[in-house]
């Protein structure tokens, strides 16, 4: 029997092409070059499976153009919000991802940005750096010790569950919001507030870690960061739609908040020039996941779910 034709879209980890190449025929793209809309249509007639990125978009229009040979696409990603999941569900491709094995490496940037917004590391590093570094006293480069706050993490899935562990040597209290109060052992004394509006006020630093999805779009308005705490941190490892960029600049401005640290915005890539140009703001270039271990689990992780599918089993992280 020939083997299924896969297009792996994006240059992934040698362990995962090479997993790929072994039990596929594989359509690489050694170059890393993005496809757009056209492209990836174009490219669909000839496969019959894809494992993209979330930097391919599978809008509406592009589900209604793919060749009808698609049976399979098997995100290296947990967020999905680059796929228009009911348009591909109707054309009858099936639509997997990534969750669990990118947690902990989330987790872990969403603490760097923490530490790193708290305790002015950009401001720092860039003044070592030029040269700028010219006196010492006490009352220099005051930060906000984290150790003992509050922490509120936006959505208590998996994400947000790892960075609750990876904090807990700081010693925080943990709110959460979350479309779902959890069971009281997985809770584990975390304090649960029904609406997000009710947990920023409670807390020092808010993490986000909820999906982007039309409701979340501009969770984080001026009206809501309003109500976070007067000096309070807001950290984003989730998407750049999730904060109105504007308003969170004019917030940072005011000192309203004391700092944000963001791996994500909504233009990707670049980023955000108003808010690259505050010295409160530290930024990373959306590599949340971005570790050797973590990229081939995640790329193991759609491969065991295009094995499963193709061996005519329901694959694990089937979304639709
Ligand atoms: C990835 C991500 O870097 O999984 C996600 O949703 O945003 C990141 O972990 C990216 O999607 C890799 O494909």
């Amino acid at each position: 029997m020939s083997r299924p034709v896969l297009w792996i879209t994006r240059k992934l980890s040698d362990a995962t092409e090479q997993r790929a190449a072994r039990d596929y025929e594989v359509i690489l793209n050694p170059e890393d070059r993005v496809y757009q809309a056209d492209e990836i249509v174009a490219m669909s007639a000839k496969v019959d499976a894809i494992l993209p990125c979330h930097s391919e978009v599978f809008s509406k229009d592009v589900a209604g153009r793919l060749s009808d040979r698609v049976r399979i696409i098997a995100n290296h990603s947990v967020g999905v919000d680059h796929c228009d999941l009911p348009a591909l569900q109707a054309r009858g491709i099936v639509v997997t991802n990534t969750p669990d094995v990118l947690s902990d490496a989330t987790a872990e940037i969403a603490l760097l940005l923490m530490l790193g917004a708290a305790r002015r590391a950009s401001e720092g590093d860039r003044l070592v750096r030029e040269g700028r570094w010219v006196s010492w006293s006490p009352s220099f480069m005051v930060g906000r010790q984290t150790t003992g706050k509050k922490l509120g993490i936006v959505g208590m899935g998996r994400v947000g569950l790892a960075v609750r562990r990876i904090v807990s040597g700081l010693g925080m209290e943990v709110h959460y919001s979350n479309r779902r109060r959890l069971p009281p052992e997985t809770e584990q004394g975390a304090v649960y507030h029904d609406s997000v509006d009710d947990l920023l006020g409670a807390v020092d630093v808010v993490s986000l870690n909820c999906p982007s999805t039309p409701d979340t779009l501009n969770l984080m308005d001026a009206r809501r960061i309003g109500l976070m705490r007067p000096g309070a941190i807001l950290v984003n490892t989730a998407r750049g739609n999730l904060i109105d960029e504007a308003a969170l600049a004019e917030a940072l401005r005011t000192r309203h908040l004391f700092a944000a640290g963001l791996d994500v915005f909504k233009t990707e890539p670049s980023g955000n020039a108003e808010l690259a140009l505050l010295d409160n703001v530290f930024v990373l270039p959306h590599i949340g996941s971005a570790t050797r271990e973590t990229r081939d689990a995640m790329g193991f992780r759609a491969l065991d779910n295009l094995d499963a599918f193709f061996a005519g089993r329901e694959p694990r992280d089937r979304l639709v």
